[in-house]
């Protein structure tokens, strides 16, 4: 296997034909992560020092990490001045698409009515939901900007009708919060924007302090840090509050046949391994001959060259790999079993292979869907299970905004005819109280 030389930016590479399942494992397992315990013992005196110092706290904790020493308030109330908002029309214009995107998108998965099954005659059982009623939205600052994180998060917060949206994210060292993510703020109607970052940020929004809201889910991306903080805050009961699903770094799966364009391959690799030096992007070629595998690289090198975040792509790339195989149903599996957050068909018959699709996050079909449209405008949700979780877990929908409750309604038919059941099993657990609920009443029907 190619190793990668001198300057040369190569993805190592794998030939699963002759490699076995132990060696192809090893090759495909994600960069490896700081001990969650060492991370817990730096994050849990930062959590027992919010919930203490409140607003204080979070204050001096922005002005250490974020440099921001000019700050006064962990937080800004709506809403938000004009002037903190001020934008170039470019920038207006495409959050505005990508913000009617999302919201088509996730208002079409509400469910219209509630869901009703009469199960016997006269016992019917209800399901319906109602949204979370504050909720607090995480968004990373660190080597980029992201608004479109923003919009991830806080479109399906307000499809879903949340009554307190809670942004939270890391200032400047001015001070200040990015311009984009206060408009997009101001556009799903949040309450309020939390100038903090970190475990900091995650335990204000947890417990609330004098000037923050407490929220009941916290949901969004974020280091190790802000991960291990939304682990901790969500295991203490006493916080009462929820998180949407372990993150890690990102990652993008291309399955590649002999139709796919060398160059759309490569621009897809390098714009998942730009994130940062811990992510991780696969190529698994289908059948591909030496000379397509070295277009392939070649488009690869010259590509990333030209990168402003070139020193970040070559730290990704180093613990990438590319996976020969000779069959779209090998590729399947290897991808199944990988679980990527996405993934990206470029293949022959790519609506087809969906189909086999077991475990991913997104998928992007075909060669004119490249993953960056997912990222930012075309509709779909680019908060995603990343680290295998795919394989138990859904991307953030409008659902991770909502609950179900259910009901019960029986008319006296109903308890006769489920009754003996309940009271049986009543009898079986020798819970009495629960027996002589159902039989008191039926008793009294019998009386009438
Ligand atoms: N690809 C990232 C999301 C993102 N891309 C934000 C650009 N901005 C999620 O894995
Ligand atoms: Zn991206």
């Amino acid at each position: 296997p190619a190793k990668p030389t001198d300057g040369q930016i190569v993805m190592q590479k794998i030939d699963s034909t002759t490699a076995t399942e132990t060696e192809l494992r090893k090759k495909l397992q994600r960069p490896s992560q700081k001990s969650p315990d060492a991370i817990l013992k730096i994050v849990t005196p930062i959590i027992d020092e919010v919930r203490k110092g409140g607003d204080k706290a979070v204050l001096s904790y922005t002005h250490k990490f974020e440099k921001a020493t000019s700050l006064t308030s962990p937080v800004i109330k709506a809403p938000f001045p004009k002037e903190m908002m001020d934008l170039p029309q470019e920038t207006i214009q495409a959050i505005d698409i990508s913000f009617e995107n999302i919201r088509k998108f996730h208002a079409a998965q509400k469910e219209e009515k509630a869901l009703q099954v009469e199960t016997m005659p006269g016992v019917v059982c209800s399901r319906f939901s109602r949204p979370i009623e504050r909720v607090g939205l995480y968004i990373p600052g660190g080597t980029a900007v992201l608004p479109s994180t923003a919009l991830m998060l806080g479109v399906p917060a307000m499809v879903a009708g949340c009554q307190k949206i809670v942004l939270a994210s890391p200032p400047r060292s001015d001070g200040r919060v990015t311009p984009e993510i206060v408009y997009v703020a101001h556009k799903i109607g949040a309450e309020s924007i939390v100038l903090a970052g970190g475990a900091q940020a995650v335990a204000a929004m947890a417990y609330g302090t004098e000037s923050i809201s407490k929220v009941d889910k916290i949901l969004g991306p974020g280091n190790q840090f802000v991960t291990a903080a939304k682990m901790h805050v969500s295991n203490d009961t006493n916080a009462g509050v929820s998180i949407d699903m372990p993150a890690g770094p990102s990652e993008v799966l291309v399955i590649a046949d002999k139709d796919a364009n060398p160059a759309f391959v490569a621009s897809d690799l390098l714009s998942q391994a730009e994130h940062g030096v811990d992510s991780q992007v696969i190529l698994i070629a289908v059948d591909l001959d030496e000379q397509q595998l070295k277009a392939i690289d070649d488009e690869l090198h010259k590509q990333a060259l030209a990168l402003p975040r070139v020193d970040i792509v070559r730290g990704a790339i180093a613990h990438s790999v590319t996976v020969l195989v000779k069959t779209m149903d090998d590729a399947m599996r290897i991808s199944n079993d990988y679980a990527p957050e996405h993934l990206i068909l470029q293949v022959k018959d790519a609506e087809q292979a969906v189909d086999k699709v077991m475990n991913a996050g997104s998928v992007f079909i075909g060669q004119w869907t490249p993953e960056s449209v997912g990222d930012y405008s075309a509709g779909v949700n680019h908060s995603l299970p990343t680290y295998g979780f795919a394989k138990q877990y859904s991307g953030v929908n409008l659902g991770s905004f909502m609950k179900h409750i259910t009901s019960s309604n029986l008319t006296a038919d109903g308890l006769r005819n489920v009754g003996t059941a309940v009271m049986q099993l009543a009898k079986v657990e020798e819970l009495e109280a629960h027996r002589r609920a159902v039989e008191m009443r039926l008793q009294f029907l019998d009386g009438q």
